[in-house]
This record gives structure tokens, C-alpha cells and sequence, in this order.
């Protein structure tokens, strides 16, 4: 951290641990248009969800929220600061002010919610922890790996679901567990585990960037819900909804209809009052949250719908649709409507 972050993250914690409650100074939004550009704390980089591509250029299911917030915010979702932070950092880093949202993979709990004093605004991904084993491995189920030892990266959820799991059926193991990603996946590599945990995704993640010379495999069970959501801070409705909305944006545009490459075009011809709604030619929803009236068509324009957002990120890794298609093709992405 560099001295000036350090000194706002003091002061970041003080007001919050003063005040007890996370209250904001001045509504976020407006220091964050003072600033130009949305501090957005994501992971050290894991496929699919958020990592630097070879030119850098930050890609993935969060990292698009991220830019879809810049998008809503100041019409250009350029202007967005990514700040990596590994499991353990990431709360801290929301709860002193180092990033203005966390868009990170991180699971909605009650015991987050209740005692972090931050919000969660809209679950981007419905996820579930599972097991990675290597191709030759005798283990065919997660009931296998009784007394196994398994790899884990600390500060998660998920030991605490695998916990439960094994508790449940009357089975134990030893975790091993590490804070960066890269010393988890080295141990796996080198056979320090007979099993790596994590959710789904980021499993079929980390595979994608093994060497090829071993082959793994995931095993059948989910064995715990993992709804990985952004979070704010609390007290500060206005941003938490500037968060939600402009996901939920991506959302909707994928259910009318509305893409990248088209809802400008739609936006001038489509007689349809939710199209002239969402475009801001009609409604001025985005004065309701000291946005731009063309908040939400800058958004899909320049992020992409949500179905674009999946296909872009995460169908590369083979990562299937599954329970986060859209409600009406029988899964459980509902968006609450923009009027
Ligand atoms: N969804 C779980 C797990 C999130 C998590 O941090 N997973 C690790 C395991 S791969 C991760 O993303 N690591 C990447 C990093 O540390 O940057 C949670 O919220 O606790």
C-alpha cells in the first residue's frame, strides 16, 4: 500500500469503528466522480472471473461489473482502478475505503452481512463449492476422500461448507491451507494434497492454467451454495443501488433483448416503453440516482449484456450456463424491473 492509501485506510477504519457503523462522510458517489475513477477491489486474478490478459487489459464476470458501474457512473467504463486483493485482504480493503466496491467472488453470507457492516447487491454468479482431484486419483466421489488431505485458500468460505459436508456424513480430513492462490495451486501441483477445494469455478479456473502434462478432474458433488455477489460498504444506499442496478441493467438488457452491438440501433427505433425506459428517452430514472439519463444504454453498450458477459468470460473454461441462466429459461438470474 502506498502511504496515501495507508493514511485513507486509517481513516476509513476510524470513521467506521468510531461511529460503529460504516457511515460515509459524503455520499460515495460524488467523491468518486471527484475522483474520475472507481476503485474496484477484485482477485489476484483467476480466469473467468478477473485476470489481466496478455496486454494487461483486466478481463472477466467481475471485472465486468466493475467497468459496468464505471459505465453507469461517468458514461466511460474505462475509468475503473483495479486493486487485487487475495482472500484475506478483502474486506478490510472495503470496509477502510481502499476500494469503493469489491466485486470479487466473494460469497453473501448471514455472518458477512451481519457483522462486516457491508452489503452484498446483487448476486453476478450462483456458485458452489467443489473438489479437484488429479486425472489417476482413485477418488471418484467427495465420500472417497475420508481421512484425505485437502488444499485450501485461507480467509474463504469454503473449508467451513467442506466442514459441514464431511461432518454431516460422518467423515473427517486435514486442510492445509494457504493465502495466495499461487503456493495453493504449487502445493497441489507437487502432490502436497490429495484434493484442492474451492468453488466450481474458480477450480475449472485454476485447471486452465495448469500444465497439460498431468490431467485433473472435478469431482460430481457441489457440496455447499456459494452465491458470489459484489459488496459496498453499508450506509450508503445510494451506492449499494448504483452497484445493483447497474448489474441488474445487464440482466434486464439480456432479457429484452439488448446487446452491445444492437441497443443503440434499438434504442432510436424500438417503439417498446421498457427499451425507451431502459435508453433514458423516457422515465428519468437515472436523475433517481444522480446518474446520466443514458446510464443504463451506456452500460450495455459498452459492457455487454449479462448472457454476452457469461459467453465472453466464462464458455471459454467450459463453464456452463447452468442455474445462472435467466428465470424464464428455468434459472434463477432475476432481475427486478427498471421502472
Ligand atoms: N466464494 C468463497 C471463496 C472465494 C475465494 O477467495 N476463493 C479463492 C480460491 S481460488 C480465490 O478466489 N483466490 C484468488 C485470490 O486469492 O486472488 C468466499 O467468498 O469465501
Amino acid at each position: 500500500m502506498s502511504s496515501s492509501s495507508k493514511s485513507i485506510a486509517v481513516l476509513g477504519f476510524l470513521s467506521f469503528t468510531l461511529l460503529g457503523t460504516a457511515v460515509q462522510a459524503a455520499p460515495l458517489l460524488d467523491t468518486v466522480k471527484a475522483r474520475g475513477v472507481v476503485r474496484c477491489g477484485v482477485s489476484t486474478g483467476f480466469p473467468g472471473f478477473s485476470l489481466p490478459d496478455s496486454q494487461g487489459v483486466y478481463r472477466g464476470l467481475d471485472v465486468d461489473v466493475c467497468r459496468a458501474v464505471a459505465a453507469a457512473t461517468f458514461g466511460d467504463a474505462g475509468k475503473v482502478q483495479f486493486v487485487p486483493l487475495t482472500a484475506v485482504q478483502r474486506f478490510t480493503a472495503l470496509q477502510s475505503g481502499e476500494v469503493d466496491l469489491l466485486a470479487r467472488n466473494a460469497t453473501w453470507t448471514y455472518a458477512r452481512s451481519a457483522q462486516l457492516g457491508l452489503t452484498f447487491t446483487a448476486v453476478n454468479y450462483y456458485d458452489g463449492t467443489a473438489f479437484m482431484v488429479i486425472k489417476s486419483s482413485p477418488v471418484a466421489s467427495a465420500r472417497d476422500l475420508n481421512g484425505a488431505t485437502i488444499c485450501a485458500q485461507a480467509g474463504t468460505e469454503t473449508l467451513l461448507g467442506v466442514q459441514d459436508y464431511f461432518s454431516r456424513n460422518g467423515l473427517k480430513f486435514s486442510p492445509v491451507t494457504f493465502e495466495s492462490v499461487d503456493t495453493m495451486k504449487a502445493a497441489f501441483i507437487g502432490g502436497r494434497c490429495d484434493a484442492m477445494t474451492s468453488d466450481s469455478t474458480q477450480l475449472l479456473g485454476i485447471r486452465s492454467t495448469l500444465p497439460t502434462t498431468t490431467e485433473y478432474r472435478l469431482l460430481p458433488e457441489t457440496v455447499s451454495k456459494e452465491p458470489l455477489s459484489p459488496a459496498v460498504r453499508g450506509g450508503d444506499d445510494q451506492w449499494a443501488n448504483i452497484v445493483r442496478w447497474s448489474f441488474w441493467a445487464m440482466v434486464n438488457a439480456e432479457e429484452m433483448g439488448l446487446g452491445a452491438e444492437s441497443v443503440k440501433a434499438q434504442a432510436a427505433s424500438s417503439p417498446d416503453p421498457n427499451v425507451q425506459r431502459f435508453v433514458g428517452k423516457t422515465g428519468d430514472l437515472g436523475r433517481m440516482l444522480g446518474l446520466d439519463p443514458a446510464w443504463a444504454l451506456n452500460v450495455v453498450a459498452q459492457v455487454g449484456n449479462y448472457g454476452e458477459s457469461f459467453k465472453r468470460n466464462l464458455e471459454p473454461l467450459g463453464v456452463e450456463r447452468g442455474i445462472n441462466r435467466l428465470w424464464r429459461d428455468g434459472g434463477l438470474m432475476f432481475a427486478p424491473p427498471l421502472r
